[in-house]
């Protein structure tokens, strides 16, 4: 009796254990296949070795991108190198790299780890660059002033807050204020695993600013790239391991309320939003498996949607851009200029 109890459970176990492996892949999306789009135009520009994370273009064409992130569980291509922020203007004929220097006499340097980046231009021009941070593998957003004529970043302030612990992407509603997705709960490396494999969807979103820090939406499976309609009136968030973009309506009072979500057969992660026809360029990883694993002989594959006219009933859904094989991640930003 008690040999078939044990064999029972056992087999539940076992069954359960199946079940939870097929639901992991699935969201992982491990068997996907990426059938490659190519672009006439694509170039790779040099200077970027070490990956790029985020991307801003302000409206003069200038882009700031994000490079050498560090995050657990993924490759880093430089792991002792601090990361950078660097310089592009897309108006040139054959644009290059320049890194910013950071100057302001609290910022530690070795420490930079940049992922998620935002603008904001306030009334006088005055353009603010908000980057996430992982110093140590803590997450701080840290505030800086760019100067243009000296083609640096004056740091400002280093913000912390215990609703901002595992920051993932960011985006700027004023000077120091800003919505950021948190793409997991624990900050302990052991349990977020767990909480990871699990799916147990505690991943979230919070509004911040100097006088109110609030949770506006919550229950993610990996919260992932935030963004904002050009009129300010909707938010974008990307939920990773679900498959999903969700469109939120904004309130004066900076409170979300779910309006609707798209399904996509692909791991999305950075959203950008064009200034001009608020269509959504989102870069996303087809196979989940091949990044959170990484194997050299079978690197993370790469794909670009785009999305327009998302609020209507029939939003159109575009692959722009697929590569089976490309180093890390979506160029997604590049596209848009
Ligand atoms: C925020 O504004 C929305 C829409 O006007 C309203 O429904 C909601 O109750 C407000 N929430 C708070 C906490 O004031
Ligand atoms: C953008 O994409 C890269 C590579 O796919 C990813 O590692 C990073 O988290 C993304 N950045 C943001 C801010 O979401
Ligand atoms: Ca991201």
């Amino acid at each position: 009796m008690a040999k078939l109890m044990l064999l029972t459970l056992l087999g539940l176990g076992l069954a359960l254990f199946r079940d939870h492996r097929a639901s992991y892949q699935a969201r992982l999306n491990a068997f996907r296949e990426v059938k490659p789009v190519e672009l006439p135009n694509c170039n790779l520009v040099k200077g970027i070795e070490s990956g790029s994370e985020d991307l801003e273009i302000l409206p003069s064409g200038l882009a700031f991108i994000s490079s050498g992130l560090k995050y657990p569980g993924i490759k880093s291509f430089e792991p002792d190198k601090p990361g950078k922020i660097l310089l592009m203007d897309l108006n040139e004929e054959d644009p290059t790299v320049l890194e910013l220097k950071i100057t302001g006499s609290k910022f530690d340097h070795s420490s930079f780890n940049p992922h998620g980046i935002s603008t904001f231009t306030d009334e006088d021009n005055t353009v603010y660059l908000l980057v996430v941070n992982h110093p140590d593998f803590k997450s701080t957003v840290e505030l800086f002033k760019f100067q243009e004529e000296e083609k640096s970043l004056l740091h400002l302030k280093t913000i912390r807050h215990e609703l901002l612990p595992n920051l993932n992407d960011i985006v700027a509603v004023g000077p120091e204020h800003f919505y950021a997705t948190n793409d997991h709960y624990f900050v302990d490396h052991y349990l977020r695993s767990w909480e990871l494999y699990l799916g147990l969807a505690w991943s979230y979103v919070v509004y911040y600013s100097p006088t109110e820090v609030q949770v506006m939406a919550d229950g993610f499976d990996f919260a992932n790239g935030i963004n904002i309609s050009p009129d300010g009136k909707y938010v974008y968030i990307a939920e990773l391991l679900a498959h999903k973009i969700h469109v939120y309506e904004k309130h004066a009072n900076w409170t979300l309320t779910p309006l609707k979500s798209l399904d996509f057969n692909t791991l999305v992660d950075n959203i950008s939003v064009d200034p001009v026809t608020g269509d959504l360029w989102v870069g996303c990883h087809p196979n989940g498996m091949r990044i959170f694993f990484y194997d050299p002989e079978n690197p993370p594959a790469s794909e670009v949607i785009r999305i327009q006219n998302i609020l209507t009933e029939e939003p159109k859904v575009t692959r722009v851009y697929a590569e089976n094989v490309l180093t890390q991640g979506a160029p997604v930003h590049l596209l848009e200029n």
